[in-house]
C-alpha cells in the first residue's frame, strides 16, 4: 500500500487551491515551473521577517544568521545531488546562468579554434546558444547528435562524432520538449574515452529523480530551483572541485576576491570565486527549504506516481481523434511530459481553450526549436506533471481536449 498521497500533498501548495475561469485550476505546466509548498514560502518570509542581512560581510547577529542559513542551504542542495563537497556547488540564477558560467569561464580558456563541441538536437536553447556564442568567439565547431522518430538520441553515431578534437559534450538529462530521459552514464563513458569534458543540463533531471552526480560521472551538472518547489532566480552549478579551482571567475565584484590591488586581484576559494555581488540569499534559503520538503517524500513512490500519471495521460490522449503525441512511446524512456498536436488546431489555440476550462499547459516551441524542426512543426502543446497532479486532472485534460475537437472538428 502506497503511503504517498498526492491529494494530501496538494494541501501544501496554496496556489493549487483556486478557480481559474470558473473551474478548479488544473496546473499542468510544471516543466516551466513548479508550484511552491508552504514550507518554502515560510522560509522566504522567515528570512525577510527575522534574519534579513547581507552574507559573508557583517560580524553582527543578523549577518551571522543569514550567512549560516545561506551556507546551510548550499549543503542541503549539494546533498540532494550527492555532491562530495558543498564547495562544489555554485549558486547561480538558474540553469541558464550555470551553463553560461561554464561557457564563459571554462569554455573561453579551454576551447580553441578547430576544437569541437558536441551537442544534441534535443537541447533547450540554454544549452545551445551559450555554446554558439563561444564557438563564434573562438572559432570552434559545433556538432550534433541527431534524434530518432521517437525523440531518442541516435547514440549509435557517437563513435564517429567523438574525436580527439571534441573538447566538450553538453546534453540534457531530460528533454523539456519531449520528456526523453537520456542515458547520461553511457554518454559520459563515451565522451571520457576521447578525454572530453561533460556538462549535463539537469533542469528537468534533478526534478523527477534522485540525482547522484558522483555516480553519473559528468564534470558539470546545471539545474534550477524553481522547477523543484524552490523560488525563481536561484539555481546551481555543480562542478568537480579541481575543474572549478582551475577556472577563472566568470564575473568580478564584491565577495569573489581575496585581495584587491591597483593592477590585479586574487580570488576567493570556490565556490565564492564565482559568486560576485550580493547573491540571491532568500532564493538560496528557499531552495534549501524546497529540498527539505522533497526529502520528506518517498522518492520511489513519487516516481511511480508520476510514471502512472504519464501512462494514463498517454492512454487518454491517444483516444482523442487527430492526436499526435511526440517523444518516446515507452513511459520508461520518458519523464512526466507529454507534447502533442491535434490536427489543424494551433497549439496556442489549444492552450487558450484549455485555459478557458481552467487547465494550464504550455504551447509553443518550448525553447527547443531544433526539436520542433526535427518533427516538422513550429509548436506543440505540452502538459507536464508533478508530484501533486492526479488522475482526475488528466481526465479533466482529456475532456477539455474533446472541447477543442468540438471547435476544430
Ligand atoms: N525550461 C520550459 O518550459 P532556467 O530558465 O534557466 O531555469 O532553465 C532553462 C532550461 C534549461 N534546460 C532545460 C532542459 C529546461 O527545461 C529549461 C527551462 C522551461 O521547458 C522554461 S523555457
Amino acid at each position: 500500500m502506497s503511503s504517498f498521497d498526492p491529494v494530501a500533498i496538494r494541501r501544501e501548495f496554496p496556489t493549487l487551491d483556486q478557480q481559474v475561469n470558473g473551474k478548479p485550476l488544473v496546473y499542468l505546466d510544471n516543466a516551466a515551473t513548479s508550484q511552491k509548498p508552504r514550507s518554502v514560502l515560510d522560509a522566504l518570509n522567515g528570512y525577510y521577517l527575522h534574519d534579513n542581512a547581507n552574507v559573508h560581510r557583517g560580524i553582527h547577529e543578523l549577518s551571522r544568521r543569514a550567512t549560516e542559513a545561506y551556507e546551510e542551504a548550499r549543503a542541503k542542495v549539494a546533498r540532494w545531488i550527492n555532491a562530495a563537497d558543498p564547495h562544489e556547488l555554485v549558486w547561480t540564477r538558474g540553469t541558464t546562468d550555470a551553463i553560461n558560467l561554464v561557457a564563459g569561464s571554462w569554455g573561453m580558456d579551454n576551447i580553441k579554434a578547430g576544437d569541437e563541441i558536441l551537442l544534441t538536437v534535443l537541447e533547450h536553447h540554454s544549452n545551445l546558444v551559450p555554446w554558439q556564442l563561444l564557438a563564434r568567439r573562438v572559432g570552434a565547431k559545433l556538432r550534433y547528435v541527431e534524434i530518432d522518430d521517437q525523440g531518442r538520441l541516435e547514440l549509435g553515431d557517437l563513435p564517429s562524432l567523438l574525436t580527439e578534437r571534441t573538447k566538450l559534450v553538453a546534453f540534457n538529462h531530460v528533454s523539456n520538449a519531449l520528456g526523453t530521459i537520456n542515458p547520461v552514464k553511457d554518454i559520459v563513458a563515451a565522451a571520457k574515452k576521447v578525454g572530453a569534458v561533460v556538462l549535463v543540463d539537469g533542469a528537468q533531471g534533478a526534478v523527477h529523480m534522485p540525482v547522484d552526480v558522483q555516480d553519473l560521472g559528468a564534470d558539470f551538472y546545471a539545474f534550477s530551483g524553481h522547477k523543484m518547489c524552490g523560488p525563481t532566480g536561484i539555481g546551481a552549478l555543480w562542478g568537480r572541485r579541481e575543474l572549478l579551482e582551475s577556472m577563472e571567475p566568470y564575473q568580478g565584484g564584491g565577495e569573489m576576491i581575496e585581495f584587491v590591488e591597483r593592477d590585479m586581484s586574487t580570488w576567493a576559494e570556490v565556490p565564492h570565486k564565482f559568486e560576485a555581488g550580493t547573491p540571491n540569499i532568500a532564493g538560496a534559503i528557499g531552495f534549501g527549504a524546497a529540498v527539505d520538503f522533497l526529502a520528506t517524500l518517498p522518492a520511489e513512490e513519487v516516481a511511480a506516481h508520476e510514471r502512472a500519471l504519464m501512462s494514463y495521460a498517454m492512454e487518454r490522449l491517444a483516444e482523442v481523434p487527430g492526436m499526435r503525441i511526440y517523444g518516446p512511446e515507452s513511459v520508461e524512456d520518458r519523464s512526466a511530459v507529454v507534447s502533442f498536436t491535434m490536427g489543424d488546431a494551433h497549439p496556442h489555440d489549444i492552450s487558450t481553450i484549455l485555459d478557458s476550462e481552467g487547465i494550464a499547459v504550455r504551447a509553443g516551441h518550448h525553447c527547443a526549436q531544433l526539436v520542433m524542426k526535427r518533427f516538422g512543426v513550429s509548436a506543440t502543446a505540452r502538459a507536464s506533471f508533478y508530484i501533486y497532479n492526479t488522475r482526475d486532472e488528466i481526465d479533466r485534460l482529456a475532456d477539455a481536449l474533446e472541447v477543442v475537437r468540438g471547435i476544430f472538428g
